[in-house]
């Protein structure tokens, strides 16, 4: 894997020293919002100051909509968040990280054309463009619901296919026990990535049998639009039985492997974020209960909701993990 170098400003930051998503990004206090500013050096300030990124975009903005989707029979819930509700408030540290900064700041990603490097351990490798990689499967609609191991949850009409019927098409081999998937790596156009924040390009992966699991998603689409690019346009993994850090987003690399990837946030923080990291309410996260949760587009004094074990699709995926220790793959 290719890593290019960071800033030498970034350097001094230790991923030890970033350890918590939370700590940085689940505080609504605007002190804390300084404190974040100070520790990482003001270097998004700086960049802010010298206009290199982007004004906000308007983040509710609809991005075309999608022809043909079919809704899932089986994969309704209501109480679907809004539009806005999902795009306005993410995840997408490339982007900066505040919550409101992937909307403002990932218009600048251009998702237009879009490649994906297809590797290792199958029989039909090599660099597929996303058309070749959508053109033969049905799109569909299902909403699943999405917790973040930061404890905020919400419901979200992806438009998708099972990742299965697209990995399959690449024929993997028996040596095949893993698959990981790899972010653009940017740093023009992803002003986060000049950071080290994390070690870049942000990795993913799944078991392979996590990864044919019917109930994997890959996703082009929210509410039968294509993806906002704050969501991971144009192309991202939903793994909705597990926390969110593990559904990865803006994939150009799907690489089959005999050993479990080394994944972005586990290499951060191996004791706060596992490479399985399926929902899981009987374990805490080392500085927060995992009992609850905050469904987004409530307001903060709403009372949380109970968290599910794995996010409420035990029924679906509990059988891939018989015989572990779920506390000890957190
Ligand atoms: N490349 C990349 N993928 C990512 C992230 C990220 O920072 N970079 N954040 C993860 C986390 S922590 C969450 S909660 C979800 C958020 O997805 P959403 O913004 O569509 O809700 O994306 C995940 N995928
Ligand atoms: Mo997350």
């Amino acid at each position: 894997m290719t890593r290019k170098r960071m800033s030498p400003r970034a350097g001094h930051i230790l991923p030890s020293e970033i350890t918590s998503e939370r700590d940085y990004f689940d505080k609504p206090s605007p002190i804390a919002r300084r404190d974040v500013l100070k520790t990482l050096g003001g270097g998004m300030l700086a960049s802010l100051a010298a206009g290199s990124v982007t004004p906000a975009t308007a983040a509710t903005e609809r991005t075309a909509k999608i022809a043909g989707v079919k809704p899932s029979s089986r994969y309704r819930l209501d109480d679907v968040n809004s539009w806005e509700d999902i795009t306005t408030y993410n995840n997408f540290y490339e982007f900066g990280l505040d919550k409101s900064d992937p909307a403002r700041n990932a218009g600048r990603m251009k998702v237009k054309p879009w490649s994906v490097e297809v590797t290792g351990e199958a029989d039909k490798t090599g660099v597929f463009t996303l058309e070749d990689i959508l053109r033969p499967h049905p799109l569909e609609e299902r909403i699943y619901r999405f917790r973040c191991v930061e404890a905020w949850s919400r419901v979200v009409p992806w438009v998708g296919i099972p990742l299965a019927d697209v990995l399959k098409r690449f024929d993997p081999n028996s040596r095949a026990k893993y698959v990981e998937f790899t972010t653009l790596m940017d740093p023009m156009q992803m002003p986060g990535q000049r950071r080290a924040v994390l070690d870049w390009p942000y990795v993913e992966g799944l078991r392979i049998d996590e990864a044919m699991h019917p109930l994997a998603l890959l996703v082009v689409g929210v509410y039968g639009h294509w993806l906002p690019n704050q969501n991971g346009a144009p192309l991202r993994l939903i793994v909705p039985w597990k926390y969110g850090f593990k559904s990865v987003k803006s994939i150009v690399r799907i690489r089959f492997t005999a050993r479990q990837p080394r994944t972005s946030w586990n290499l951060a923080a191996s004791n706060e974020y596992g490479f399985y990291a399926n929902v899981n309410p009987a374990v805490d996260h080392p500085r927060w209960s995992q009992a609850k949760e905050r469904r987004i587009g409530q307001s903060f004094l709403a009372p949380r909701v109970d968290t599910l074990a794995f996010n409420g699709y035990a029924d679906e995926v509990s059988s891939l993990y018989r015989g572990m220790d779920l506390r000890r793959f957190y």
